[in-house]
């Protein structure tokens, strides 16, 4: 099980350092973290396939370093190791271009280039093997070093740690919506789907973040938030429920007092509220025949059950009355094609980290194809999402 007191792997800043086989990844990696994660050796294609570790690197902090086989690489399984490759690009927040200084960049280099130029990721440009060539012209992003001899390898860190403090942007779950010292109740069912002796980690991550905005922050099970209500000497600001629950929630909470759920917060938090609520809107346009992508972060579905198999598909049935047709996408593998889905229903993509998100919802948007999440989607089916968007006024008005 995850250690609770480490940074969740999906919150960490993904560091990615690709390029052709034998320029020294794998060695600048190992100098970087200091560390020996990657097999090095003067064998082309040494590193078959992405190695990933998460980690902690002054300045820059939690990360996770990602080190990936040659983008130059040949045959049938060079194919599939780029194609690896490009699936790690999909969740890289800095990217970290090696190059042997003794060749210069070429053409796959530029390729490279374009890539994170395209998917909006910062980089830098790493000419490795100073100690064969140390006169390269450098532009601004760009350091000479040397892995085996040791050299600017702190540079290295400082550039990425200035990169990835500009990325940082200073999100909140929810305590953008309160004051010093107002109440906020989370409500959190304890039934057979919860984890045994533990809470769960949207759950643990408001908290801490309603701590940080120096709110107040109640915990009850919703069977006890009647008691809880009516015990609190000051009318709660906010109140924050698990959707399952909301339906049985949104009966007691008054109208006065803001009420969301941890999905509708989390699709705020991770950058794709907007989108997820659009696409629910898409969902009085399907018709028969139409195929709808399920696709769910991860390949067991531990804390999701039956969801994206069983339920939600004789959900959107029910809800639409239409013959549709479902694929269904897991873990970080995702479709090539979308442009024959009419809907993309994703899950809270917990497991995810932003980036990846960021790059799925960006693809289907160039293909118009609607995207929405769990969450929002069971919201809409429910008639509750109204309500739960009241405290976001400008994303609620997608909906009249
Ligand atoms: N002279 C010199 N050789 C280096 C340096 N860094 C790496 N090498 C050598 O370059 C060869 C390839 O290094 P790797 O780190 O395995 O390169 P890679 O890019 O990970 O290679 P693949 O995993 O095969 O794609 C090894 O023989 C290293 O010893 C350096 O700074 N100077
Ligand atoms: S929300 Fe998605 S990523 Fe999170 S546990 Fe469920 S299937 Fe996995
Ligand atoms: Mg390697």
């Amino acid at each position: 099980m995850a250690d609770l007191n480490l940074t969740p792997s999906a919150n960490r800043v993904h560091i990615g350092f690709f390029g052709r086989r034998n320029v020294g990844k794998s060695s600048v990696v190992n100098a970087v973290t200091n560390q020996d994660l990657s097999v090095v050796s003067d064998v082309k294609g040494t590193t078959t396939d992405p190695v990933s570790k998460a980690m902690e690197i002054l300045p820059i902090g939690p990360v996770v370093i990602i080190d990936t086989p040659g983008f130059d690489d040949e045959g049938v399984l060079g194919e599939l190791r780029v194609k690896k490759t490009k699936q790690i690009l999909a969740k890289t927040d800095i990217a970290v271009l090696v190059v042997d200084a003794s060749v210069g960049k070429t053409q796959v280099d530029e390729q490279l280039i374009s890539i994170f130029k395209d998917k909006e990721i910062p980089y830098i440009v790493v000419y490795n093997k100073a100690d064969l060539k140390d006169n390269v012209n450098l532009n601004e992003n760009e350091i000479l070093v040397s892995a085996v001899k040791k050299q600017n390898i702190n540079e290295v860190k400082e550039r990425i740690g200035a990169l990835s403090k500009r990325e940082e942007q200073d999100k909140k779950i929810c305590s953008d919506l309160i004051e010093k010292d107002d109440f906020v109740v989370l409500c959190c069912p304890i039934d057979e789907s919860a984890p045994k002796g533990r809470m769960i980690l949207p759950q643990v991550q408001a908290i801490r973040d309603i701590l940080d905005g120096n709110g107040i922050c109640v915990v009850t099970r919703e069977t006890q938030l009647v008691e809880t209500l009516k015990n609190l000497s000051k009318k709660p600001k906010l109140v924050v429920t698990d959707s399952q629950a909301f339906a049985f929630v949104k009966e007691i909470v008054p109208k006065d007092i803001m009420l969301t759920s941890f999905s509708i917060l989390f699709a705020r938090y991770k950058g794709f509220l907007k989108t997820a609520v659009k696409g629910a809107t898409a969902l009085k346009n399907l018709q028969n025949g139409d195929k709808v992508l399920i696709s769910e972060g991860c390949s067991h579905h531990r804390q999701c059950n039956d969801i994206g198999a069983v339920k939600m598909p004789k959900w959107l049935k029910d809800f639409t009355g239409k013959d549709l047709q479902f694929d269904w996408s897991s873990g970080t593998g995702f479709p090539e094609d979308l442009s024959q889905y009419k809907l993309v229903v994703h899950c809270g993509a917990c497991m995810l980290n932003e980036r990846e998100m960021r790059s799925r919802i960006k693809y289907a948007n160039t293909l118009d194809v609607p995207f929405t999440n769990y969450g929002v989607i069971i919201a809409y089916m429910n008639g509750i999402l109204p309500r739960s968007l009241e405290v976001f006024p400008d994303i609620r008005e997608l909906l009249d």
